[in-house]
């Protein structure tokens, strides 16, 4: 028998909370349905690419007292791109929710990712299999990857490995890039009358799939509390030798969402959000010299010490840096469909002058980052790029200027950091296992209604488990068009920080106080077990948003 941790031991034994719409079953159950729905933006070219799945209706599951037969089913589950904790919760969720409606339904998991579906790689759930990662971090019980879901030939040979399994259904567990995977295969499947459904949940630690009936997506809630207790550690080390400025990425993709929460949970001297530095138009040198000024007030008052969060995505947002960028992915993807090796003086050959002039200003080990493969979706993978290292160094190049005109006259001694992958397989807290089991139930309750091109919604989130609204929201109405791979693709819109919203208000409120007072807390580890208002509180995005005001404050 495999040796486990107590905390393995105790968390295989927690029984996720689903809202009470669903638990009195899978068979008793009623649907009501919302009026039609439009794609966020570009409606027209949205509703030409995706004529049999768009305009449905949002839809809210109910309980019955009648109960009704379920006729059998085989549903395959892909995990998509990046690790998110709850993902096996989704799974055990939809797996019970599969059996309870019908004990000859199967459940099969296509191994690896998307890729699995098209080459049918597979295996069947069992009890016994599905037991052992309950309430566990990670996607290894079938594993993830990112290929693109999108030719004509993976959907045929996606079709092969369905009908093989006689799949009546393929739930996707992913974020904004795999849910467009979801939504394209939906629309094909339908198109080519094969009568296989579609649905997709909301996974990403980035916490920017979200909307109105998508309060958050899973993975956020644990994820911020990791890089927010691994902060908290690092004030109480900064506070207690006093001879270090850390500079910490965090993770999230172009989003800020991860770094702001992460931000409202521990309160450190400097936080930088993408959004507001697109916002505010400001230039490398703007953010250098805002940096610069904190750093040389806190060393008057004798404070040679500090935290500064830097968003993952922050390089994108930068005006000249998102030119250049943009210009550098579209000729990046030239280059590649010519076959011209990726080398730094052809690629600053083919960019237009003014990007060609801020890709050269860039230390080489920025510019041999920006060069790495896109990710399959066109993304730049921006976790490859150390936005903290490149502040550090202009900064005490910054400093060693002032002090020389005798305008600094402290020391600078950074530390970098990046916290990202840490988080994204940590043990569920209490509300991702619940979330997440329910939102696993809840795709099988659409299935169970015949419905395709839907993403499983759960929300009224903030409140206890019990009162939380389970239902579906059209793919299609998440969607606009964006430039992919130098070409206009439908696809998910990300949702980014909103400036005049709450929980950005939150920040830019108290960033003066936090800058020189050391108002640091300390959030320590994620608890599982023990009072309700340690182990059961949501994020302050969640609070913030949905309740408009945090609970401990
Ligand atoms: P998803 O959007 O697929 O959930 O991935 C999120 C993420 O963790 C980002 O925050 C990060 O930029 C990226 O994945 C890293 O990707 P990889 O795991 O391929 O290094």
């Amino acid at each position: 028998m495999e040796k486990l941790s107590p905390l393995q031991i105790e968390r295989l034994k927690y029984q996720p909370k689903l809202p009470s719409s669903l638990s009195s079953g899978i068979n008793c159950l009623e649907m009501s349905e919302g009026p039609a729905t439009q794609s966020v933006r570009d409606q027209e070219q949205i509703q030409e690419l995706f004529q049999n799945t768009y305009g449905k209706p949002v839809v809210t599951f109910k309980n019955t007292s009648s109960s009704h037969s379920s006729e059998v089913r085989n549903v395959g589950v892909i995990l998509s791109g990046g690790q998110a904790p709850g993902g096996h919760n989704v799974i055990a969720g939809l797996y019970d929710a599969l059996k309870s409606a019908n004990s000859s339904n199967k459940l099969y998991g296509f191994i690896g990712g998307p890729s699995g579906i098209i080459e049918g790689n597979y295996i069947e759930f069992t009890d016994e299999f599905m037991n052992a990662y309950r309430n566990t971090g990670g996607f290894d019980i079938i594993g993830s990857g990112r290929t693109k879901l999108e030719t004509e030939e993976q959907f045929k040979s996606s079709l092969e490995v369905c009908k093989k399994l006689n799949l009546s259904a393929v739930v996707i567990i992913g974020g904004d890039d795999s849910n467009t995977n979801a939504a394209l295969l939906a629309e094909w499947f339908v198109k080519n009358n094969t009568g296989i459904q579609v649905i997709g949940c909301p996974k990403t630690i980035d916490g920017d799939l979200k909307n109105e009936q998508i309060e958050i997506s899973f993975g956020f809630d644990t994820a911020t509390k990791t890089y927010a207790e691994l902060i908290g550690n690092i004030q109480r080390d900064a506070n207690s030798a006093k001879k270090y400025w850390h500079f910490v990425k965090i993770m999230g993709r172009s989003a800020s969402h991860v770094a702001l929460e992460a931000a409202l949970q521990t309160q450190p001297n400097v936080t930088l959000i993408s959004e507001e530095v697109e916002e505010k138009k400001m230039s490398l040198d703007s953010i250098i010299s805002y940096m610069t000024d904190i750093i040389t007030r806190r060393a008057e008052i004798g404070k040679n010490f500090g935290i500064a969060i830097v968003p993952e995505g922050l390089i994108e947002f930068i005006p000249e840096m998102k030119s250049m960028i943009s210009n550098l992915n579209d000729v990046m993807a030239r280059m590649e469909k010519e076959g011209v090796a990726v080398s730094f003086e052809a690629v600053e050959s083919r960019l237009d002058a003014s990007n060609a002039k801020v890709y050269s200003s860039l230390p080489t080990l920025i510019k041999s980052q920006l060069l790495a493969d896109r990710d399959p979706h066109g993304n730049v993978q921006v976790s490859k790029i150390e936005t903290e290292k490149l502040l550090i160094e202009i900064i005490s190049e910054r400093l060693s200027e002032l002090k020389s005109q005798g305008k600094f006259s402290g020391k600078f001694n950074a530390q970098s950091h990046f916290f990202g992958y840490e988080g994204r397989c940590a043990f569920p807290s209490n509300f991702d296992a619940d979330y997440c089991y329910s939102l696993g139930y809840n795709a099988f309750a659409l299935i169970n209604f015949g419905l395709t091109g839907y993403l499983s919604s759960v929300r009224n989130l903030t409140s206890p488990a019990a009162q939380w609204i389970a239902g579906g929201i059209p793919l299609t109405m998440m969607m606009n068009m964006e430039k992919r791979h130098g070409e206009m693709k439908p696809v998910i819109q990300k949702a980014l920080v909103k400036l005049d919203g709450p929980v950005f208000k939150q920040l830019e409120q108290n960033r003066e106080e936090w800058a020189m007072n050391d108002k640091y807390l300390f959030p320590g580890a994620i608890q599982y077990f023990g009072p309700s208002c340690v182990c059961d509180v949501t994020t302050c995005t969640l609070q913030l948003e949905r309740s408009k005001q945090l609970a401990s404050v």
